[in-house]
């Protein structure tokens, strides 16, 4: 019988300050797969990271059997496969309807999300050299996107009665975006976001992946 800790190990590059990295080991946890963190900044320890990851774009997952997989998108289709395969229910419906609106809420969180690290790079430049038209364009989209989640957000999950990956993705961004970037979270505007990520953040596999605020 193959049990969590006799299974072989699964290696996770890059820090959980990235909601990318952070929702493939929330993932990884809720399905009980073992792995090892490899905790490097591709901005700080760029001379640690070079052998492992000369593209220094995270998450890198590597599989057990070395097979290395770059985009958390696919890194996260490759688990739910793990997972059926497992018998496991997959995070993200395998097909049909429920399928399209798990990715398609996804896709909204991740497009908030994606502003946000926009929003985060922004302040790495010189005052000077930063683009405030682009800085409000990057504020505006992740708010419309977020709005849209919020005004789907009707029962306890964002789709069906079960927790899936459009919760996972959509509560990292949120954590991201008021931990990281807590000037850009508009207070009391998202009242139901807010609900699910108090939720969510206080499970196991949540805990288990606390965001590194170096
Ligand atoms: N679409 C990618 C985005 C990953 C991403 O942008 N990661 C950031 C960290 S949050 C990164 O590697 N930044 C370094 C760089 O792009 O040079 C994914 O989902 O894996």
């Amino acid at each position: 019988m193959t049990t969590a800790d006799t299974l072989p190990v699964h290696q996770l590059l890059g820090l959980f300050d990235s909601p990318y990295v952070r929702r493939v080991a929330i993932t990884m946890t809720h399905y009980g797969i073992p792995f090892e963190h490899v905790s490097l900044s591709v901005f700080r320890h760029m001379d640690q990271m070079r052998p492992l990851n000369p593209l220094f774009k995270v998450p890198m997952l590597t599989l057990p059997s070395g097979e290395k997989l770059y985009e958390s998108a696919y890194q996260l289709d490759y688990l739910d496969e793990w997972a059926e395969q497992a018998g496991l229910q997959a995070l993200t419906p395998r097909h049909g309807a429920q399928r399209r609106e798990v990715l398609q809420k996804v896709a909204l969180a991740t497009i908030a999300v994606e502003k946000a690290v926009g929003l985060a790079y922004e302040r790495r430049r010189p005052s000077a050299l930063v683009w405030n038209e682009w800085v409000e364009r990057l504020r505006e989209q992740m708010k419309v996107a977020l709005d849209q989640l919020e005004a789907m957000l009707k029962g306890e999950y964002l789709v069906g009665s079960r927790m899936s990956q459009a919760d996972i993705t959509t509560v990292v961004t949120l954590g991201f975006i008021r931990f990281v970037l807590p000037e850009e979270w508009p207070i009391a505007r998202y009242p139901a976001l807010e609900n699910l990520a108090a939720r969510l953040e206080a499970t196991p596999e949540f805990l288990a992946v606390p965001i590194d605020k170096e």
